[in-house]
């Protein structure tokens, strides 16, 4: 790992961009944040910018609302960090402010990531960028504090599923011990992500929850949304987040695909897998991207002809 050049690069420059992937989740938010707060340590001018503004879910973060969103105006940088994306093109509109001229360093864990950095800190293995970051800080010997290893911690909790996933391993563990020896609390932070539903939201996710289709022996679970039930909860919580983590206590369940028709002829394909079935490559086959244990997809056509077309290649990889 180029950990000393990529810190001297950072060191040297006076003014550093920041990004992360379309649709933020708190990976992407944290990890970005964390770096902000050591490099406002070392006196750099930090610009987050992403694509979108925070989702209100994750506003409670501490500092989210220093990230802004592409402006008119070029933002003057020497250097971009980009966090949690396996392409470039995942930024998303935050394109617009990137000077390509400049360097780009990639942090980031997805097995797919295509190394468009000039330097590229990708750890397939790592749970999550935070833990990417974590390592990076660790090697250089950069001392943390307590609002810093909130943030990683909330990066690993939410990517590791609360420490459940596969991409879970001893490592992920003694970082976390780590970060909790600053005095966060593991309880509050789990409370502050996981216990936010309104009663109308939960009974709303719970009546689309009893839809599910179970598939291929019941080893997977399939929902066909509308864009009107994914559009419903607006940035107040991720109906699809929720479905997975419901349907993966499912006993005997593989894998868990939400079809979310987001045009007239484009559908939206999410997966997530129990840890047998990896996922990444269904997604690949179609021009998606993500992990072993959580991918995603668009496809062209409607949900109906799509579902078809993606169990079709699910199945062979059961
Ligand atoms: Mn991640």
């Amino acid at each position: 790992m180029n950990y000393k050049v990529v810190h001297q690069l950072i060191k040297k420059s006076r003014s550093v961009l920041i990004s992360a992937h379309v649709s933020p989740d708190l990976d992407a938010l944290c990890s970005e944040l964390a770096m902000a707060q050591y490099l406002r340590s070392l006196g750099k001018r930090v610009h987050i910018i992403n694509s979108e503004k925070v989702p209100e879910m994750y506003q409670f973060v501490k500092g989210s609302s220093c990230i802004k969103t592409p402006g008119k105006r070029a933002v003057p940088y020497d250097v971009a960090l980009v966090f949690d994306c396996g392409e470039l093109r995942r930024i998303g509109k935050a394109q617009q402010v990137l000077d390509l001229k400049k360097p780009i360093v990639n942090f980031d864990h997805h097995v797919t990531n295509t190394f468009f950095g000039q330097y590229n800190l990708v750890k397939p293995k790592a749970s999550s960028t935070a833990e990417v970051l974590f390592d990076f800080f660790y090697a250089l010997k950069i001392p943390l504090n307590k609002t810093i290893a909130e943030l990683l911690y909330l990066g690993i909790l939410t990517d590791t599923g609360s420490f459940r996933y596969e991409n879970t391993t001893s490592h992920t563990h003694r970082i976390a011990a780590q970060l909790v020896d600053f005095g966060l609390s593991a309880n509050k932070l789990y409370q502050k992500v996981y216990t936010r539903f309104s009663p109308e939201d939960l009974g709303f996710s719970l009546k689309v929850a009893s839809n599910f289709e179970l598939l291929f022996q019941k080893k997977v679970v399939c929902f066909s949304l509308s864009k009107k039930t994914t559009d419903y909860a607006g940035d107040r919580f991720d109906i699809r987040d929720h479905l997975f983590t419901t349907f993966r206590t499912m006993r005997g369940v593989e894998v868990i695909v939400i079809f979310t028709q987001i045009g007239s002829r484009l559908t939206k394909v999410n997966f997530r897998s129990n840890g047998r079935v990896n996922v990444a490559e269904v997604a690949g086959f179609f021009g998606g991207g993500g992990h072993k244990a959580a991918s995603g997809c668009q496809v062209r056509g409607n949900a109906k002809d799509v579902k078809q077309k993606v169990l079709k290649i699910l199945n062979k990889h059961l």
